[in-house]
């Protein structure tokens, strides 16, 4: 936003108020958005290296040893619209495999990693057709040319994303992902209950850079929002929640305190919780279950030996 001057006058006002909305709520929370700029991208994969954060280098594995298996599944021509793209890396163990893709179109909110990494793909793949968009993929956006004349659309939603949205969310994402398919596939990772004292560290692991990476959010609204959060008074921490089964990312408030957003007042009691993520982990049957409901079903799972994350092929709930 700071590199556009004439656009930050017009959007801070609503912005902050879907903020001053969530810290007025109680429990408090904030948006999982606030995490990545560009400190807390870089921080994002730092993560990805930890020893604890078991998620992409288990995704990377199933990808690594199955892709040739959901290439065939997928079938030639095919338009792979990716959600969330991020850097591609996991998309390009699926491109390696998949036979004469029409186009790739990683779909992601921060216009400068989505830039950097098509770039970075397009001179990898020179024959593949990239059309990268700008867009929020959790509202409506403008179909490309190229997906028009596709023999199948996948919609490829790796990362366990899909987990930081509530259930009822999460089954609109999977309506809205049907709807564009238009009687294609889903391929979607999922990471899978386990053991909360694993999930505990892979949430707050020993040297501290997811604590950084949840506080870089309280930085991230004082920049943009000229807010006043003390980094210092508050303290990560990592909840499970059975009933829920999502592990949910905290900062609780060493004392008494007042921050100033947007010129508005917030008060935070000692000990007050802020909720930043909830990240839900299913079980095979549960997420087929969300998957039902939302008119799909569940055509393969791919697992790694320890079942801790699924990949899962999704088809139209009444093909069959
Ligand atoms: C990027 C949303 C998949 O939920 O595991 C990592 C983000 N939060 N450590 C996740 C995250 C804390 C991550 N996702």
């Amino acid at each position: 936003m700071a590199k556009h001057p004439n656009v930050a006058v017009a959007l801070p006002s609503r912005i902050s108020r879907e903020v001053l909305a969530g810290l007025r709520k109680t429990p408090k929370e904030l948006s999982p958005v606030w995490f990545y700029d560009e400190t807390g991208s870089n921080l994002f994969e730092r993560i990805c290296e930890l020893p604890e954060y078991y998620l992409t280098r288990t995704e990377l594995g199933i990808m690594r040893e199955h892709a040739a298996e959901i290439a065939a599944d997928i079938g030639p021509r095919a338009a792979i619209i990716e959600f969330g793209s991020g850097s591609s890396l996991k998309t390009r163990l699926l491109l390696d495999q998949l036979e004469d893709p029409c186009a790739y179109v990683p779909v992601d909110i921060s216009r400068e990693q989505l830039l950097d990494a098509a770039g970075t793909l397009a001179r990898d793949y020179p024959a593949l057709r990239i059309v990268p968009i700008c867009a929020d993929f959790t509202r409506p956006f403008e179909i490309p040319q190229p997906v028009l004349s596709a023999s199948r659309r996948v919609i490829y939603f790796p990362g366990s994303t899909l987990g930081n949205f509530e259930m009822q969310s999460a089954r609109e994402l999977l309506v809205a992902m049907r709807t564009l398919a238009q009687g294609g596939l889903i391929l979607v990772g999922i990471d899978l209950k386990k053991d909360p004292k694993l999930l505990e560290r892979a949430y707050d692991d020993a040297a501290g850079v997811t604590a950084q990476f949840n506080l870089n959010a309280l930085r991230h609204v004082n920049r943009e929002l000229h807010a006043n959060f003390d980094i210092k008074a508050f303290q990560h921490q990592a909840v499970w929640k059975e009933e829920l089964s999502r592990i949910e990312m905290h900062l609780v408030s060493r004392h008494h305190q007042s921050v100033e957003i947007a010129g508005e007042h917030v008060d935070f009691a000692r000990g007050e919780h802020l909720r930043t993520e909830c990240c839900h982990k299913y079980t095979v049957e549960s997420f087929s279950e969300l998957a039902r409901s939302a008119n799909l079903q569940v055509a393969r799972v791919w697992t790694d030996a320890n079942a801790l994350f699924g990949v899962v092929l999704l088809q139209n709930g009444q093909t069959q």
